[in-house]
């Protein structure tokens, strides 16, 4: 199988995320996608391609264009702003510029019948208020150009695929599947998986079947396609009674408008073992197969293993080669593209075991 990977990724490196208030050491850091990285590339199954630009316009496609010119100013006005703030009484002139991390946000009770507000333009913690919806999304100083090259990273794979490879897997980083149209956040600012889904659709009219596998639920995919007819979406997660991002996800949410039954979300209990998520991943399979469309673009994220450090389920490493032979079982066309996954040993081991799955070079079990 070929797969995609930038080097680009490196540029977004967030020291702290602000959870329940307090900063913790960055869980979505560069050296996940460097493990991943080592694991494919000591498997001579796989043949790593660079992204190739596709410019901004897929992006426009998916999310607000205002949101995406906050992001590419933003590292650039807060350092700014932070400079002149700093020039005064509060800190040294040389401290050195913190990641952007809203402190305020939109919340629609605010403005609750009083029509939007206008978009805030001078303050960037303000702007990242408006456009952000939580703490443990930091901007840096290369956020922008990381999340770009996620994107092409996706577009790249899901080209592979358009020009006839069975299957192509993408390293994005940042992820993308916690970003809707309009908002960025749960470590994600564009949603690749949507982009690519998007991208397949437009390029060849067909309609285009998303799989969810990331611990969390994608709730910035279901919104982006909740409307839509053409596009399925289909999710496994940690319940949003318990689990992040706590206000989507729940299994009555099955679409809106033209869309209505074509998102399919399947919540799951906390420790959550292999056989149990086998059996419900049955459900969604099914469902994608009735669905009946030639493109499936996957949102793997590891994050469902036992030992995840801000997860709850109790998946197995062998586990990830037999989810990915029962997508291969579907018998379409598969973009995988990285979502989550925080404990460094076994993200690597897994992404590379589901992509052999799929890949249909498994490796055999073991005699009897
Ligand atoms: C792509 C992806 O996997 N994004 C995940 C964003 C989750 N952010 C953390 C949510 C807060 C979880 N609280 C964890 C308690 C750990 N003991
Ligand atoms: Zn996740």
């Amino acid at each position: 199988m070929r797969w995609v990977y930038s080097p680009a990724h490196v540029l977004h490196d967030p020291v702290h995320e602000v959870q329940f208030g307090v900063p913790v050491p960055a869980y979505e850091v560069p050296a996940r996608a460097e493990a991943i990285r080592e694991a494919m590339e000591a498997d001579d199954s796989f043949e790593r391609i660079a992204p190739s630009e596709h410019g901004v316009e897929p992006i426009l496609r998916v999310h607000e264009p205002r949101m995406v010119h906050f992001l590419e100013e933003a590292w650039a006005q807060w350092a700014e702003h932070h400079r002149r703030r700093a020039a005064g009484p509060v800190d040294h002139p040389d401290a050195p510029v913190p990641a952007l991390i809203p402190d305020s946000f939109l919340h629609p009770a605010i403005r609750e019948g009083m029509g939007s507000s206008p978009e805030p333009r001078q303050n960037p913690v303000a702007r990242a208020g408006m456009w952000g919806f939580e703490t443990m999304t930091p901007i840096g100083p290369g956020t922008y150009r990381a999340a770009r090259a996620a994107v092409d990273v996706a577009l790249t794979a899901a080209d592979l695929v358009l020009d006839g490879q069975p299957a192509a897997y993408g390293l994005c980083r940042p992820p993308g599947h916690h970003a809707p149209r309009a908002a960025f956040g749960g470590y994600c600012f564009f949603n690749n998986a949507a982009i690519a889904a998007e991208h397949l659709a437009g390029a060849t009219g067909e309609r285009v079947a998303i799989l969810d596998l990331d611990y969390h639920h994608g709730n910035g995919t279901q919104q982006i396609f909740y409307r839509r007819a053409n596009v399925l979406y289909v999710s496994l997660h940690g319940d949003p009674d318990r689990a992040y991002p706590y206000f989507a996800g729940w299994a009555e949410e099955t679409g809106a408008g033209p869309g209505i039954g074509a998102t399919l979300n399947i919540p799951l209990p906390e420790g959550c073992s292999d056989r149990a998520y086998l059996t419900e991943l049955r459900r969604g399979l099914e469902a994608i197969r009735s669905y009946r469309c030639p493109f499936l673009v996957v949102s793997l994220g590891v994050d469902t293993h036992r030992e995840d450090p801000i997860c709850d389920f109790a998946l197995t490493t062998p586990v990830y080669e037999e989810i990915g032979q029962r997508v291969r079982g579907l018998g379409m066309r598969t973009v995988v593209l990285q979502e989550g996954g925080y404990h460094l040993p076994s993200i690597g081991p897994s992404v590379r075991g589901f992509l052999r799955g799929v890949d249909g070079t498994a490796t055999p079990a073991p005699p009897a």
